[in-house]
């Protein structure tokens, strides 16, 4: 193959970020809760575990509708999290070990106990009205029929102007009005204040959804009770103008890490948003994939993904991407249940070695990969026993809107809840095998893994082959093997249900990575090249490459020719 152009470096390409969940991370002060001193506390695991980055979730001031993303002061901290003197002191610390902090910036909407939207809703001739986005209601209903991203309708009448106020989110989280030139300076300065100050970048919520459609106009209904809104909120018109200021107005002045959440985006939109020209975003988050598995009624559904599916559309953006913008990897956030139960296999034989194999396949991609907290224990789906023990405003909500409404029964919605709920994600970190896993000393916010006694990690860390060694050399890896980063990908076998294979290639090396995604043993013709080559990594004791490979369950093989 010809000489593979390097893309141009970057340190945040070579990068393996860690996401950190702080209400779940690590409670430092017993009352149930992380916090900021807890994340200080394990600084040092985190630099035994080798990541480069950390992605803070929300730690803004916030009444914690939807646990910090609705942010009623973008410049104070969280009171259950410490205070702004605790926040330097973690930067600091992170800086000290060669840990870099990025913020979650959430902007589409503040908290209704912003100051900005106490002051929108006092009246329509408020200085701030235009701050949100408020219309009149059309023959004594709502504006339009968009539903909410958690349920029920996207409007809020108030009745102290007679008008309603747009909410793609929760009640409690207005959506700003970007096309308001004061809101787009008053989050740029904020934005630069907290440059000022040392972070080293930006996750961006929900940052494809900042631009509406003017008119508003009603969506289509499908198999739930509100219209669509998705079409005319996701990469709206004004969208790449605002990144383009934005970029300008801060982002150029930095050194930074950005990657805007982009629910919605395609190929030809992620190539404006991350494009390599550098004029809006580093990189972006796409969501296609972690859709796959989703049924009638969007992600409330327990439908397996097809191996086939899931090659095509992650090959197909490792392979359009390539020279032209930069992809982030990720199997795992705060929004999605433990990849080892959804895509691997979260029984006691197969655990261990499908979590390893699942990180294998994600880590040896082009692009950015993304560790979520307890991804690197192994951590796996919870067994909710009833709806009271869910804490997460969208779940609650949908079991609500699904179940009374008849839509969908009650031991469906429960199953669905167990499968996909986002609080998969959100119980406590399993640190080890003492009361509440080792995460307070207090009553936790949200019930613990009752598996903690065997996932943690404290066991983890020091077993050369858990989860935790396996990611560590992964990540490692990444540091010291070039084609890992920047290499070009192709995928062999597309037709396979069984077997996840491809190669990486820059200038001489050549790397092939083989993933069996079955708990069967599969056959597999290796191509000549690589018969008889070192192994780089191995799930399973090391076997010969031979011509003829037999794969064991979930085994991952790196072999480099
Ligand atoms: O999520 C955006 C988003 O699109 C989610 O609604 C996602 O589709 C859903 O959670 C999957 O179940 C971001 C944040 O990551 C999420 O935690 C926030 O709740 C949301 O924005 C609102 O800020
Ligand atoms: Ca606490």
């Amino acid at each position: 193959m010809d000489e593979v152009k390097i893309m141009e470096k970057k340190w945040w390409k070579e990068s393996v970020v860690y996401q950190i969940y702080p209400r779940s991370f690590k409670d430092s002060n017993g009352d149930g809760i992380g916090d900021i001193n807890g994340i200080t506390e394990k600084l040092d695991y985190l630099k035994e575990l080798g990541i480069d980055v950390i992605w803070l979730s929300p730690v803004y001031q916030s009444p914690n509708d939807d646990n910090g993303y609705d942010i009623s002061d973008y410049q104070a901290i969280m009171e259950e999290f410490g205070t702004m003197e605790d926040f330097d002191r973690m930067l600091a610390e992170a800086h000290k070990r060669g840990i870099r902090i990025v913020m979650d910036l959430v902007v589409n909407h503040t908290s209704d106990e912003h100051a900005w939207f106490v002051e929108s809703k006092k009246s329509r001739e408020n200085p701030y009205r235009d701050y949100y986005i408020w219309r009149e209601g059309k023959d004594g209903k709502e504006p339009n029929n968009w539903g909410s991203v958690f349920n029920g309708s996207a409007w809020v009448y108030d009745e102290t102007t007679d008008m309603y106020y747009l909410h793609l989110f929760s009640k409690k989280q207005p959506d700003l009005n970007w096309d308001n030139p004061k809101v787009r300076e008053e989050v740029f300065s904020m934005m630069n204040w907290w440059c000022e100050k040392g972070i080293d970048g930006f996750r961006m919520d929900v940052i494809s959804m900042i631009s509406k459609v003017e008119g508003l106009p009603d969506g289509k209904v499908q198999g739930g009770l509100y219209g669509d809104a998705s079409p005319y909120v996701q990469n709206g018109p004004h969208v790449h103008e605002y990144l383009q200021e934005m970029n300008k107005e801060v982002l150029s002045k930095y050194d930074l890490l950005t990657v805007g959440e982009c629910a919605g985006v395609t190929i030809e939109e992620a190539k404006k948003y991350a494009s390599n020209k550098g004029t809006e975003l580093g990189m972006v988050f796409q969501f296609e994939h972690m859709d796959l598995d989703q049924g009638e009624f969007s992600k409330w559904s327990d439908k397996k993904v097809k191996l086939t599916a899931l090659k095509e559309n992650l090959t197909k953006w490792q392979n359009e991407l390539e020279g032209k913008a930069w992809n982030s990897l990720f199997w795992c956030n705060h929004d999605q249940p433990r990849v080892v139960s959804r895509f691997g296999n979260d029984s006691k034989e197969y655990r261990e070695v499908s979590a390893k194999m699942l990180a294998t396949c994600l880590h040896l991609m082009q692009g950015t990969p993304y560790v979520y907290q307890g991804e690197e224990l192994g951590m796996t789906n919870v067994p909710f026993a009833s709806v009271d023990e869910f804490k997460d405003i969208e779940s609650i909500n949908a079991y609500h809107e699904y179940v009374e409404s008849g839509l969908i029964s009650k031991e469906d919605m429960m199953r669905y809840l167990c499968y996909k709920s986002r609080d998969n994600a959100r119980t406590p970190m399993q640190w080890n095998a003492q009361k509440n896993a080792g995460f307070t000393t207090g009553t936790p916010w949200i019930k613990v893994n009752p598996n903690y006694v065997e996932i943690n990690a404290e066991e983890e860390v020091k077993r050369a082959d858990s989860v935790f060694s396996y990611y560590k050399k992964l990540i490692a890896l990444r540091h010291q093997e070039e084609v890992i980063v920047y290499g070009h990908y192709e995928l062999l076998l597309p037709e396979s249900e069984e077997l996840y294979v491809y190669t990486r290639e820059l200038n001489e090396e050549k790397l092939l990575v083989i993933c069996n995604f079955t708990d069967k043993e599969v056959s597999y013709a290796v191509p000549d090249e690589f018969v008889g080559k070192e192994i780089l990594i191995s799930n399973y004791e090391e076997q010969e490459i031979k011509q003829e490979l037999s794969l064991k369950p979930y085994e991952a093989i790196v072999v480099r020719r």
